[in-house]
Formats: C-alpha cells, structure tokens, sequence
C-alpha cells in the first residue's frame, strides 16, 4: 500500500513512519506543515525508494485532493496537540484540528481513499480518582480545554461524513504517549530534560492527575491494526494499563538519572486540568486481536530517559523557547 501520514513529522506520527518502514513494506509519505512542533530530524535516515516528504498544510484543499489521489490509505495525525498552548490561544487548534480534518474529509468524500483519524481519550473529559470506571467506546464526549473540544468536533465531524457520505473512515482515540521524538513542551520531556540540565521537574498543582500512560509504538501498533482490521465506521479506544499520577513519574525520572527523588517544584495549577484519564481497550483487544508490546511502563520510562540523554542535538533547540513560554505562565 501508499499510505499518507500527515503530521508525520511529529511526535506519534514520527514515530508511525518508523514503524511503518520497519514492521511492513508499505510505502510513506509524510503531509506536515512543520510548525513550532513539526521537526525534519525525527524523519532522518528513511529509505528514500520508500519514503517521501511534503510540506504543506492540511487545510489546502487542492494539495489534499491530489495527494489522495496518489494514496491507498490516509492516516490523519496532524493537529495543535498541547493543552496549555490551546489556553494561550485557541485559534490555530480551530484552524488545523477542525477546518483541517474538514478538508481531509472532503478529499476522501471525492476521492473514495480509505481514511484513519487519530485522536484522543480527552474528548471524553475526566474521572475521579476513586471512580472504578474506564473509558469506553460509549462514553459520552465531554470535553475540557480548547484543544480537547477541537479534537471531539474532528472525531464529530468523521462520523458524519461516514454516515451521510459513506466515507470510509476509522477512529481512534488514545491515551496519553510517551517515547522517543516528542517535544519538550510536554509533560515526560520537559522533566527529563529539565533535570538533564539540571533543573527541578515542573509539577503542576498538587500532582496527583492520573495519566493512562501508552508506548507510542504501540500507539502505532494498534492504528496499523485497526487499518488492516477495523470495522469501517467504528471507534476503537487504545491503551495499555499505564496510570500513574504525575508525581509518581516524576519520581521515576529523579530516581532513573540519579537524583532524590523528591527534588522537584509545585508550579501553578493548568486552569481546568483534568483530573484523570483511563481507557477500556478491551474491544481492540478482543475484536482485533491487539497487544501491547511494553507491558512494563518504567523499563519503557527508562529507554526513554536514554533516548533523550544521547539526542541533545534533536531536543536542545526548542528547550530554551520552550521554558521561557513556560516561566512566563508561572509554571
Ligand atoms: P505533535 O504536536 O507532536 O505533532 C503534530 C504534527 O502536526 C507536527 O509535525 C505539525 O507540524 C503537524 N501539523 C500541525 N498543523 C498542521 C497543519 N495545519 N497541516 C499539516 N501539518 C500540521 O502531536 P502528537 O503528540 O504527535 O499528536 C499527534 C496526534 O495524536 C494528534 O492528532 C493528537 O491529537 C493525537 N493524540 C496525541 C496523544 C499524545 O499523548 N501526544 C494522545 C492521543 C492522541
Ligand atoms: O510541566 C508540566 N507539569 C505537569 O505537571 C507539564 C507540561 C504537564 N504537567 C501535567 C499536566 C497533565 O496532568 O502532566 C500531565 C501531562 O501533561 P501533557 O504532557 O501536557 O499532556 P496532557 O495534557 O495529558 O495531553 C496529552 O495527552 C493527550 C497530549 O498532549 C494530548 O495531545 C493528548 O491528546
């Protein structure tokens, strides 16, 4: 197959070509507008006789009709994926996650290409922590932050063009990724980072938020599944049995590189933070036969911390940038 990724230059979309390249013998090309947060170097070293590039954006219509056109399958992971940016300002979230998907949808309306959306476990808003309860597959959308709501309009938006135009298109909805090539802003990075350079993590509020914790390649693992396998129409949730609050992690991390491991900061509280997120895969699981591969979040945790110790060069520009923006919101 010629399967088209946008946002390929990303985090979990990176991480999808690479696994793409290495577990089948499909052909890739990566649709990316590199923004802030699209990086060339997570793409390096691909075989050019199956691999390709294209910068443009997901909301160019007549691009996206002609790269279709040249493709088998799509799997749409391009978005404005960080919550506190989504606070700052909304508005490109509104751009890319939903007049983009909009223009994905349309090409796939005229063109007939089979189409993979991905999305998140936080269109389904938050738990208690005491709720023995999961996220399923009929959970209704419950949406906190700007970024959150963009991402249930997007999903909204595949079933009605399956529904009303015949789309053949899939969803799913993951939980929170780590691993390898996922920039700093973000929770894992930033603290790994951070105490590489000898500075204290960052705990927003009291850190006891509850993140569902995946590997991304079995992110990939399981989109590359639900491609080959899934029901067109349906919704599959992804997620390994990784919850941890973010003060356990945050201790991993001080203990892995050799610090106390109570030597980081409270910083100001994200304003309407989820308190905790947990899905049920057990219908991907069941229905399509999927395992996780890192069933051991602190060994994955560790390979991760080794990552980010030997590619300085692949992190290190965006850092500086990245905890001005931060110091200036006061966390
Ligand atoms: P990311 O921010 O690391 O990467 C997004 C990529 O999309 C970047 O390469 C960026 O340049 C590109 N992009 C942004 N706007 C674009 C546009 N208009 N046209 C073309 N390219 C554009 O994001 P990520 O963390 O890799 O997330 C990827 C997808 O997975 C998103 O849809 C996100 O909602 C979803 N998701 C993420 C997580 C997570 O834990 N990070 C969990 C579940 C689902
Ligand atoms: O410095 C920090 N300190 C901190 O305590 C940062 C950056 C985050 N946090 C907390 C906030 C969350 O409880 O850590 C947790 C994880 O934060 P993020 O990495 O920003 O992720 P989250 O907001 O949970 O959203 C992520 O998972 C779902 C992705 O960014 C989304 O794209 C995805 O949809």
């Amino acid at each position: 197959m010629r399967i088209l990724v946008t946002g390929g230059a990303g985090f979990i979309g990176s991480n999808f070509v690479h696994h793409l390249i290495d577990e089948t013998e499909h052909s890739v090309t990566v649709l990316d507008k590199l923004t802030y947060a699209g990086n060339l170097a997570s793409l390096d070293s691909l075989p050019a006789e199956r691999f390709s590039f294209v910068r443009g954006d997901i909301g160019d219509a007549s691009l996206v009709e002609r790269l279709f056109g040249e493709h088998d399958a799509v799997v749409h992971y391009a978005a404005e994926s960080h919550n506190d940016n989504s606070l700052d300002d909304p508005r490109p979230f509104l751009d890319t996650n939903i007049i983009g998907t909009f223009t994905l949808l349309e090409a796939a309306r005229k063109t007939g290409v089979r189409f993979h959306h991905i999305s998140t476990d936080e269109v389904y808003g938050d738990l208690e922590l005491d709720d023995p309860g999961r996220f399923t597959e009929n959970t209704p959308y419950n949406p906190s932050s700007p970024y959150s709501s963009t991402k249930a309009g997007s999903d909204l938006l595949v079933r009605a063009w399956v529904r009303s135009f015949g789309v053949k298109a899939t969803i799913s909805n993951c939980s929170n990724n780590y691993g390898p090539y996922q920039h700093v802003e973000k929770f894992i990075p930033r603290q790994i980072t951070n105490v590489l350079r000898g500075e204290r993590p960052k705990l927003y509020g009291t850190g006891e938020n509850v993140r569902d914790w995946i590997h991304a390649d079995d992110h990939s693992s399981a989109v590359l599944t639900i491609l080959e396998r899934g029901a067109i129409g349906e919704t599959y949730l992804i997620g390994a049995d990784g919850e941890k609050n973010n003060r356990e992690v945050v201790e991993l991390i001080l203990t892995e590189l050799d610090q106390p491991w109570d030597a980081y900061d409270l910083v100001t509280d994200r304003p309407g933070h989820d308190l905790r997120y947990a899905i049920d895969s057990s219908r991907l699981r069941t229905e399509l036969g999927w395992t996780p591969r890192y069933s051991d979040f602190a060994a994955g945790l560790a390979d991760t911390i080794a990552w980010y110790r030997s590619n300085e060069a692949w992190w290190a520009p965006q850092k500086d940038a990245t905890e001005a923006r931060y110091i200036s919101q006061g966390r």
